[in-house]
């Protein structure tokens, strides 16, 4: 055993950590389970996996929020990271490490990281002088911005406000490492996806890169510069520093850090792929430190299309949402409906059509109805099939198959073709079922017949076992209570070959799926 825990390849996996300045929304939510499903189906298949997700606690736009709430700006940090760690649990997020920048590790990882790219010759004292969005947490050049006609100016790209700044800041020769960027892009094409995420990034570099101001003298929330206390860091250095934090650098000989670094895949919304793909692999460039496999980058979500906004006031909570449909319900709805990579869309239509077509028509029902005419006339055990058809055979090979067919959707983050493959094997076992009547076979009830319903039924709660097994990463809770019904404790992938024992028995059926029902008025 521990020969084989020894060879075990890991696996590191990380979201973004959110600014705690507000409450989680929709958006966190998504990113969350889309990370988690991917861990999972990793330490289903075998890997060693680290999942780290956290909150991005220091910055200008923590510590005005905090001035506007007339709280110290700790304890907004602290109070909000809780209701982010809290709502990750409710939703059956499988984080190994929850990380707060304001971690002791954090700070010595963030330290070690400046001074490497200090003593590499990166790091200069200069004026800075231009626009700030406290908001994106980002500088501007005077292009990158729009004058309104109120008199305001925003950023052209994120319509956020901009504030002149003036200050002595340390910068980052960001402008010395556009070749070597467009170098990593062009031999690493996995390393931006979705592909036109890369195709903007390798534009924007081609572009030209200015060197980039990396600390701030006019508020104190953040890590000091090592030597110069006038100065925090700008917080996306610390930022991205976490994912380093968290596997144990600056010791970068600890089994930790051998063990889990390079991380394979950083899992990020849309709007910050710069910071994850210009600025990150620079800095790490910069420090002499192995740069992250992937940087994957998720879509919007938009409510009914819309973005969410506290204005037009359509933010909603994931947990009451989860409260209304159940968590696996939300859950698969996210990763079913969207193509991951690119903007989606909820809506309680969208959301009570998915549960009741695919989660209770195709899925729940075929459970109920096989196990409970196993439960009624097989004696509740798992019964012994005859031998197999031609159709019986390409009905399991295909549900066999589904295996392959899921890894290679996973490794590329794409859930929903994962999902949609599962899908059309549900619609086939459904078509197999309703063909092979089953209950028809019973009536009859000749011995020929009763065999052949013993194979069919069979055959049926086999494509359920392993349809089960591959979906726990999307449906951790619904999964198991199936598996739990079918009488199966071997439940990773490495499982999936080992047919149904015949004469398991079997707990009475329960629906796993009910159907969604608008509450009436
Ligand atoms: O950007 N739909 O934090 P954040 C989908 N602290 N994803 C969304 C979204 C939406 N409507 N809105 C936001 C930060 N996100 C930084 C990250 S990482 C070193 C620092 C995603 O709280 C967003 O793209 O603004 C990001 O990946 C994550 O939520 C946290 O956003």
């Amino acid at each position: 055993m521990s020969e084989r825990s020894e060879q075990q390849p890991a696996f590191y996996i990380t979201t973004a950590i959110a600014y705690p300045n507000g409450a989680p929304h929709m958006g966190h939510a998504y990113e969350y389970i889309s990370t988690d499903a991917l861990a999972r189906f990793k330490r289903l298949d075998g890997y060693d996996v680290f999942f780290m997700t956290g909150t991005d606690v220091h910055g200008q736009k923590m510590q005005q929020t905090a001035a506007a709430e007339g709280v110290p700006v700790q304890e907004l940090a602290a109070r909000n990271s809780d209701v982010f760690e809290a709502m990750d649990k409710a939703l059956d997020v499988s984080f190994d490490r929850f990380i707060r920048t304001t971690d002791e590790d954090h700070k010595a990882a963030s330290v070690a990281i400046w001074e490497r790219m200090l003593a590499n010759g990166d790091i200069y004292l200069d004026n800075y002088s231009g626009w700030y969005s406290v908001r994106d947490e980002a500088f501007y050049t005077e292009e990158e911005t729009t004058l309104l006609d109120d008199g305001t100016r925003v950023s052209t790209e994120t319509q956020t406000p901009v504030t002149w700044t003036e200050e002595s800041n340390y910068f980052f020769k960001l402008s010395q490492y556009q070749d070597k960027l467009l170098e990593l892009y062009e031999t690493h094409p996995e390393f931006i996806a979705p592909a036109t995420r890369r195709n903007e990034i390798v534009s924007y570099v081609k572009a030209g890169l200015k060197d980039l101001s990396i600390s701030r003298t006019t508020f104190d929330w953040g890590v000091p510069v090592p030597g110069h206390p006038d100065h925090v860091m700008y917080v996306w250095v610390d930022a991205l520093t976490n994912y380093l934090t968290g596997v144990g650098f600056p010791d970068t000989d600890s089994e930790r850090f051998r063990k889990f670094w390079p991380a394979n895949v950083h899992i990020i919304g849309k709007d910050i792929t710069r910071f994850h793909t210009v600025y990150w692999p620079a800095f790490l460039m910069s420090a002499g430190i192995e740069l992250p496999e992937r940087v994957f980058v998720h879509g919007f979500l938009y409510n009914k299309g819309e973005k969410m906004s506290k204005s037009t006031g359509n933010i909603v909570d994931p947990l009451e949402l989860v409260s209304t449909y159940g968590l696996d319900q939300v859950r698969f709805f996210l990763l079913r409906e969207i193509s991951y990579g690119q903007d989606g869309s909820y809506s309680n239509e969208a959301i009570a059509g998915r549960i009741n077509s695919d989660l209770s028509n195709e899925f729940g029902n075929l459970v109920q109805r096989s196990l409970t005419m196993v439960n009624k006339n097989c004696d509740a055990k798992v019964p012994t099939p005859g031998e197999f058809t031609a159709d019986d055979r390409a009905l399991l090979d295909r549900a066999a198959g589904l295996l392959d067919k899921c890894r290679t959707e996973f490794d590329a983050q794409q859930m929903h073709l994962a999902l949609g493959a599962v899908w059309l094997t549900l619609g086939e076992t459904n078509r197999y079922f309703s063909a092979n009547a089953p209950w028809a076979l019973r009536k009859s009830g000749t011995e020929e017949d009763l065999a052949r319903m013993a194979t069919v039924l069979y055959v049926t709660l086999e494509v359920v076992r392993i349809v089960a097994i591959l979906v726990q990463p999307v449906m951790p809770g619904s999964a198991a209570k199936i598996l739990d019904l079918l009488g199966q404790e071997a439940r990773t992938f490495a499982d999936i070959p080992t047919p149904l024992a015949p004469g398991t028995d079997l707990p009475a059926p329960e629906p796993v799926f009910p159907r969604y029902v608008e509450p009436k008025e």
